[in-house]
């Protein structure tokens, strides 16, 4: 007797796993441009111009020579290797757009928190939104040019991360380097459920609106 799957089964079993990663963090650090730059597909875009009306709500310090800005997702794809794939949802940076991102996070595996170090305090909303949702996510500083330079240590200190949560240096605008990035992320979401299984069911993290953490 010959053994053998399915044509069913063969075709599951060469399906790569898919996982949704988000690449969150403050306004204008970077977020539309990482995707932009991993991405094997052509990243879906919602960029519109910053008006003068939106001045007053849309904090543009900092980046001032910006001209545009995320007002619902970015979505791009990138194959690791041939056993997994993933899915890359960008977050909006602006606060008007928080009470979209409880839908982006819907089934995330994990997230990067892109920073910038002129504006890190930027980063805080985004931290503290998937430390209370037991979100793993990467801290990856994106070096502007220009930029001082900071070791990750000083940026964990003044972050105050806890001492699992990967901090990198990055440039959101180089394949190789977000890439590095995303699989940061992975690998600390997986390591992270691991050690969830491992100890047994943790309490339920505190679901809160998203703007009253920012
Ligand atoms: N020098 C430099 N410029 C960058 C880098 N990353 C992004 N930029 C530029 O910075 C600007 C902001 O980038 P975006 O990718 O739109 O930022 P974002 O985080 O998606 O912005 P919002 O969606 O508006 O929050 C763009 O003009 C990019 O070309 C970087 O690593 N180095
Ligand atoms: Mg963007």
């Amino acid at each position: 007797m010959v053994f053998g799957r399915s044509k069913r089964a063969r075709s599951a079993a060469a399906d790569p796993v898919t996982l949704k990663i988000l690449v969150a963090g403050g306004f204008g650090v970077g977020k539309t441009t990482l995707v932009g730059a991993v991405s094997e597909i052509r990243p879906l875009r919602t960029e519109e111009a910053l008006t003068e009306a939106g001045r007053p709500v849309d904090s543009t310090e900092g980046v001032e020579t910006k001209s545009t800005t995320t007002v619902a997702m970015d979505f791009g794809r990138i194959t690791i290797h041939d056993r997994l794939v993933l899915y890359l949802f960008g977050t909006p940076g602006q606060d008007r757009f928080w009470f979209l991102w409880d839908e982006l996070a819907h089934g995330a595996l994990g997230a990067v928190v892109l920073a910038d170090t002129r504006r890190l305090a930027d980063s805080f909303a985004a931290i503290d939104y998937f430390e209370r949702r037991g979100i793993p996510f990467t801290v990856a500083v994106n070096c502007f040019d220009g930029a001082q330079q900071h070791p990750v240590e000083t940026v964990r200190e003044a972050l105050d991360l806890d001492g699992e949560v990967p901090v990198m240096l990055c440039d959101a605008r180089q394949r190789e380097s977000a890439r590095d990035v995303l699989i940061s992320v992975v690998e600390h979401a997986l390591h992270t459920s691991a050690q969830a299984a491992a100890t047994g069911p943790a309490a339920e993290p505190a679901e809160r609106s998203p703007s009253t953490t920012g």
